[in-house]
């Protein structure tokens, strides 16, 4: 009698979780940005992203390495740059790191930039909503 009581719950269990993650995930999305397009140029793609509060974006290195992702501090509160921005630089195609924006970050447009390649333009904007 216990054993089938706890299988129960177990089951029941799995199922609150499953839903859990499945609402969880559905809620907050995950936006992609290729460090370098894939026509060669030395840009970010797409180079804007609109996100909303508690979404992640994932930056995968593309083409033209090395990039890096730096969040100017200027309109952004500087623990959030910080942990948004990644300076050590990326070489090899497919590398990644996601950063996700908190649910208490405040809407408004961050601008974020490769550092080697700032001058050439490779320059990106994050719109929080
Ligand atoms: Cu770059």
């Amino acid at each position: 009698m216990g054993k089938k009581l706890g299988l129960l719950l177990s089951t029941f269990l799995l199922i609150a979780t499953s839903f859990f993650l499945g609402a969880n995930s559905a809620a907050a999305a995950t936006y992609e940005v290729k460090m370098g397009a894939d026509n060669g140029m030395l840009q970010f793609e797409p180079a804007t992203v609109t996100i909303k509060p508690g979404d992640t974006i994932k930056w995968v290195n593309n083409k033209m390495a090395p990039h890096n992702v730096v969040f100017d501090s200027g309109n952004m509160d500087d623990s959030l740059a910080a942990k948004a921005s990644h300076k050590g630089l990326f070489f090899s195609p497919g590398e990644s790191y996601e950063t996700t924006f908190p649910a208490d970050t405040a809407p408004g447009e961050y601008t974020f930039y490769c550092e080697p390649h700032r001058g050439a333009g490779m320059v990106g904007k994050v719109i929080v909503q």
